[in-house]
């Protein structure tokens, strides 16, 4: 089977530190914790910048001396957010991208999320997309309904991004596509042959669902963005312990962790770092 990549996804924009006391905050912070991460086995990191205070920004220099730092220690893959927080503006949300990262994410559709709706109308998807195929980032497409899969087709039939097209299953986010198996497989069976996809469950349903995948053939993301415990009851110390388990897991079930490069070789990113 082809070699595991874990995605390290380890602030987001809606865990606070009195939730989670060791989420990474400042650039120093996300750059150290993406080295952890890399360490442990990720070998893509997903981010979110936060300012000094924690309120979550897109301001593009924020990502950049994250970038920078991140690339000062390691060659891990990283992947800003274009999906920000559910208040952020389209032209705040589009900032990372000017960076010129190697990957950036790409939500494919609207939906609920918590009491609130994440919104990306087909004008928001089309703007990523445009200037994702013009710096030449590859869209991790973020995929947290059924019809987020169409709407992706849609954009490959309008040539603004084109296969072998990448998956990132969210699956538990309150409102949006429960984080069944059954729902799993069915997302599965829906995206195109020769895509690659992983899955993120949210809250208690990362460990399972990373499981599943680990068996399936698809490919992991765990991190404080999407769960902050190890276990019932019991806070994780860091997402590198997240990482870590995953990593251990899938090397116990005979399945080898991609690293980087091997990543971007399983992914068909060109290295342009
Ligand atoms: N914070 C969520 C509203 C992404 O990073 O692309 C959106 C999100 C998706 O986290
Ligand atoms: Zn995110």
């Amino acid at each position: 089977m082809e070699k595991l990549i874990i995605t390290a996804a380890i602030t987001g924009a809606e865990v606070t530190r009195e939730q989670q006391p060791n989420l990474p905050i400042t650039p120093d912070e996300i750059a150290e914790e993406a080295f952890r991460c890399f360490l442990a086995g990720a070998s893509i990191v997903h981010i979110h910048a936060r300012k000094s205070d924690g309120t979550p920004t897109q301001d593009m220099e924020v990502y950049r001396e994250i970038k920078e730092k991140i690339e000062r220690k390691c060659n891990i893959i990283v992947q800003p957010s274009t999906g920000g927080a559910v208040w952020h503006s389209i032209e705040e949300r589009i900032q990372p991208l000017y960076i010129n990262p190697e990957m950036a994410t790409l939500s494919t559709g609207t939906c609920n999320f918590g009491n609130d709706i994440f919104a990306n109308p087909q004008e928001y998807m089309e703007k990523f997309a445009m200037e994702m195929k013009n710096r030449g980032i590859k869209p991790e497409i973020e995929v947290f309904e059924r019809g987020m899969i169409e709407n992706a087709l849609r954009l490959v039939k309008k040539g603004l991004i084109s296969p072998p097209l990448h998956f990132d299953f969210v699956m538990g986010v309150p409102g949006a596509i429960p984080a069944t198996i059954n729902d799993l497989v069915y997302l599965v069976n829906c995206i195109p042959d020769g895509s690659t996809w992983s899955v993120a469950g949210i809250g208690r349903h990362e460990l399972p669902l990373a499981l599943h995948a680990i068996a399936m053939g698809g490919h992991v993301r765990v991190g404080f963005e999407d769960n902050i415990y190890y276990r019932k009851g019991e806070l994780a110390k860091s997402s590198a312990q997240l990482v870590e388990r995953v990593a251990k897991i899938s090397r116990e079930f005979g399945r080898e962790i991609a690293t980087p490069d091997e990543a971007r070789s399983i992914l068909k990113i060109r290295n342009r770092r």
